[in-house]
């Protein structure tokens, strides 16, 4: 049966090529501009070592074993986060590119874990099912508990910073229709016994994630995105789900020629995978893992591209009713955001915070007062945010979701979440943001340099939630600079005006 669980517990049967290991780094020796320049940007994988030390989690969630390894200690899950409803996947069963998902309570995932135990059967050659908790949004549910701290080079989250304070989808219709939960937020806790299993997929968005182990053992392998297309079919619809799978010629004829990195990633590391790259994991042991999944300027035109890409699909699939359609747009669009998790509003709405808020960094370090401060340094960030952005903003121009005729059309609260500047300054939410935005990147300056310490307590006066006050000139620099937005060729203004004229 494909997908079976059972023979893949040390990833035995491998038939891949490995080509080379996945590079490992004491991340306490990393600095972030290093992690920038070797990782990020360039968009490689890497292994960090180092980074969990302090972690609740580490404590709470293991319990220790003669060996000096750590396994998960069940109990304390089943008696601390006793959560209604669950999603495991059942990683002998594939409905169709993923594995079947079931819902259950966190005592009964327990309860199958713990009898798969007890008899006998935790090396992955049970005949029961092998059940992998999946996509658990913990912080979520839990957030008085800190079970961790995200480490530095992960902060620039433009994602989770931006479900922390805005619904993904503002149109009735798909907001309605998506269960909240899934679009609450991309933090998760995974668990699973020896042999469970994740099947060959690039990561939601296109985004990069980061995966920490707090006990376990988990094996990795690794497609570099220049290879994607050898693990599609000839009409590049369906994808290699199980490469340890016997993959038929006929099918996939490229896959015999892919070449793979490999990693183990022992308790306590974290792996960082980079954009668009395919991978396969396996639990070596039975594991417990954090997992982020986030974007920022660095990979935000794979976002992009992934959303452009699938609307092309999306629209050529119902391209032949489009003549009888009152609102073709809007429905290529409410696939889209079915199929992927956002479409092209989404996306513009949140692109359109992320420049304002970067637009008010910018002018808070270049506030004539604090001229001193105002080294490419520290305007750096925020120019290349923006600059980032604008790249992806020209492209949004040319599509026919923003023509002129589309945009008059769209729906109400679609528009009405960009149109008026001044009123998103002054929304909570928008505020939370540019929070967390300025937050981060206090967090990753601190880390570096110590001697503009006093640029952050200049700052902070003014990046109080009450910032937008009277005493604050940010609103009227903003709003001389745009009042509305109607589409991605204001935004590009904006951002023109902010970096060259403002
Ligand atoms: O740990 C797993 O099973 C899958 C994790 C994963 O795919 C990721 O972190 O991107
Ligand atoms: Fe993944």
């Amino acid at each position: 049966m494909e997908g079976g669980g059972g023979r893949r517990g040390a990833g035995a049967g491998r038939r891949v090529k490995v080509v080379g290991q996945v590079e490992r780094v004491d991340g306490r020796s990393l600095t972030y501009p290093e992690f920038v320049e070797r990782f990020m940007k360039p968009n490689l994988p890497v292994v960090l070592t180092g980074l969990t030390s302090f972690w609740r989690s580490c404590e709470d969630w293991t319990l220790a074993t003669p060996d000096d390894r750590c396994r998960p200690n069940l109990a304390f899950f089943a008696q601390n986060f006793p959560s209604p409803l669950v999603q495991v996947a059942d990683c002998s069963s594939r409905e169709f590119t993923d594995q079947k998902r079931l819902e259950m309570s966190m005592q009964e995932f327990v309860d199958h874990w713990v009898g798969k135990f007890c008899n006998g059967s935790t090396n992955g050659d049970s005949e029961g099912s092998l059940l992998y908790l999946k996509d658990w949004h913990f912080v979520k549910e839990y957030p008085d508990y800190v079970a961790y701290t995200t480490p530095t080079f992960f902060v620039d989250d433009w994602l989770n910073m931006y479900l922390d304070s805005h619904p993904m989808h503002r149109d009735p219709d798909i907001a309605n229709h998506k269960n909240e939960i899934n679009c609450a937020d991309y933090r998760f806790v995974y668990m699973g016994a020896k042999g469970t299993w994740t099947p060959l997929h690039a990561d939601v968005f296109r985004s990069y994630s980061w995966s920490a182990n707090v006990c376990g053992r988990k094996l990795w392998l690794f497609l570099p995105p220049s290879q994607s297309h050898r693990i599609f079919d000839r009409n590049l619809r369906s994808s290699v789900y199980d490469i340890n799978d016997d993959v038929s010629g006929k099918q996939f004829p490229e896959f015999n020629k892919t070449e793979w990195l490999e990693c183990i990633q022992e308790q306590n590391e974290i792996i960082f995978v980079p954009s668009g790259w395919y991978h396969q994991v396996h639990n070596l042991e039975d594991t417990i893992s954090i997992n982020h999944n986030w974007f920022n300027a660095y990979n935000l035109h794979w976002v992009w591209n992934l959303l452009h890409e699938d609307y092309k699909v999306a629209k050529e699939y119902i391209e032949d009713i489009r003549d009888i359609c009152d609102d073709f747009e809007g429905l290529c669009q409410r696939n889209l955001a079915a199929n992927t998790g956002m479409n092209f509003y989404d996306f513009f709405i949140f692109i359109t915070r992320f420049v304002l808020a970067n637009v008010i960094e910018l002018y808070h370090i270049q506030k004539p007062e604090d001229a001193k401060f105002n080294s490419s340094e520290t305007t750096h960030p925020f120019v290349y945010n923006l600059m980032s952005i604008r790249d992806v903003a020209s492209e949004m121009i040319s599509t026919e979701a923003f023509s002129t005729e589309n945009l008059c059309i769209i729906s109400k609260e679609n528009r009405s979440a960009v149109s008026d500047v001044t009123k998103i300054l002054e929304e909570y939410g928008f505020r939370r943001l540019w929070m967390s935005l300025s937050e981060a990147y206090e967090h990753i300056s601190r880390g570096q340099r110590n001697c503009h310490e006093i640029r952050y307590l200049n700052q902070k006066g003014c990046l109080s939630v009450a910032c937008l006050k009277s005493d604050c000139t940010v609103v009227d620099h903003i709003t001389s600079l745009v009042c509305e937005i109607h589409g991605p060729e204001d935004l590009v203004r904006l951002i023109d005006t902010a970096l060259y004229d403002g």
